[in-house]
């Protein structure tokens, strides 16, 4: 299986680039963008800050009489933050991205995902000289700088991404993670905030080393098993998240109309076996397991019925798709008592199998 080449670009103290783009003049000043409060002049909080005022210790979500405070005696420049202005250029940079990838997902207004895997056929050098040819054409049409992490999965990218701004390429390889996720604090992974950072210091669990280290049942008793695997996951720079358009989130489904109006069981199963062996090939084909598994009945009034189920950890295979379409099916001949004209099967959620490391599922599966 092909490891996959994950991009994570992100502007450069984004509102505040914007602003020196309009007017170059401010390109040396301290620049800082804030939300005026309006009760005094100087209420309300900062926004972002170019690099020449973080130098000041100006930065987002101090308030803006501080950033006065610490600016004193510079040229700085205070503006108001002006959404749309941002919004349109974002616009405008999202679209080129876009077409660099094989797969493309905004995240916010100045973050998204490029899944490149095909593109540069799975090569971390490919993929480093496509991040500086994508740095260069933007650079030069739309005069905006970013920082682009580059790894074999979105967690490793994003993190990658924050090691070296503005103007960063860090590119980490898939043998690269654990050394270089080892050493970071555990808060820089996503979700962990200061109450759980809190508690795994108490757990004697400072670096996302100590945490990937750390026994994964005990993990499991402390935090819950969605949280705990989750973390031991990430700790260990596994992740199988897809990037995919937002609001695009895939399906496949199959549907087919029964040999006779029925509530029959098995009869209904044995065409949704057929559904499941099709959409099966689909899953091999595209390499990815799911998390939901969902009917459809139209009965015989014609109003359609669903009814699905969320799996604890990502499946793949026929056993799981006959097992939960069956147990869905029992449970939903039980509440309704029309028949049955035609049947459906749906699978969603999609994760792509990692390449390299062992899934914690297969972990659990186990015991
Ligand atoms: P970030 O990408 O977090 O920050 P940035 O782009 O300003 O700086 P960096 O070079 O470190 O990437 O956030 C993107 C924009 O979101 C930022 O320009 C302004 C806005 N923002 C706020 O309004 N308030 C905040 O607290 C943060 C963190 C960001
Ligand atoms: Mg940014």
């Amino acid at each position: 299986m092909q490891a996959r080449v994950i991009m994570l670009v992100d502007l450069d103290y984004f509102f505040a680039q914007c602003e020196e783009l309009r007017n170059p003049a401010l390109k040396d000043k301290p620049v800082v963008v804030g939300v005026y409060s309006g009760r005094t002049e100087d209420s309300g909080a900062v926004s972002t800050a170019n690099y020449v005022a973080r130098k000041y210790g100006v930065k987002s979500g101090i308030p803006l009489y501080l950033a006065k405070k610490r600016l004193e005696g510079t040229e700085a420049v205070f503006l108001p933050v002006d959404d749309e202005f941002y919004e349109h250029i974002s616009d405008k940079i999202m679209h080129a991205l876009r077409g660099y990838a094989d797969a493309f997902e905004q995240v916010g207004i100045d973050e998204a995902y490029l899944d490149v895997t095909q593109k540069v056929q799975g090569s971390f050098e490919a993929a480093k000289a496509l991040a500086q040819k994508i740095k260069g054409e933007v650079k030069n049409q739309l005069n905006i700088t970013f920082s682009v992490g580059v790894g074999p999965n979105k967690l490793v990218s994003k993190i990658a991404s924050d090691s070296q701004k503005p103007n960063g390429l860090t590119i980490v390889k898939p043998e690269e993670v654990k050394r270089f996720l080892s050493p970071l604090p555990v808060n820089r992974l996503i979700g962990v905030g200061r109450k759980t950072s809190a508690k795994m210091g108490e757990l004697g669990i400072k670096t996302i080393g100590d945490l990937a280290r750390y026994d994964v049942q005990r993990l499991v008793e402390i935090l819950g098993r969605t949280l705990g695997v989750y973390f031991h996951n990430a700790a260990n720079g596994v992740d199988n998240q897809l990037v995919q358009e937002a609001g695009e989130a895939e399906s496949i489904s199959r549907i087919s109309t029964l040999k006779e109006n029925t509530r029959d069981l098995a009869l209904i199963l044995e065409k949704t076996d057929q559904l499941i062996e099709d959409i099966h090939k689909e899953v091999v084909q595209r390499d990815i397991s799911f998390r939901q598994i969902g009917i459809i009945a139209i009965m015989t009034d014609l109003s359609v019925r669903s009814r699905s189920q969320m799996l604890e950890t990502p499946a793949r295979y026929v056993d799981a798709l006959r097992k939960t379409v069956r147990e869905l099916f029992e449970k939903f001949l039980g509440e309704s008592e029309l028949e049955i004209r035609r049947v459906g099967v749906k699978i969603s959620n999609f994760a792509k199998e990692e390449a390299e490391q062992q899934q914690l599922t297969s972990f659990f599966q186990k015991t």
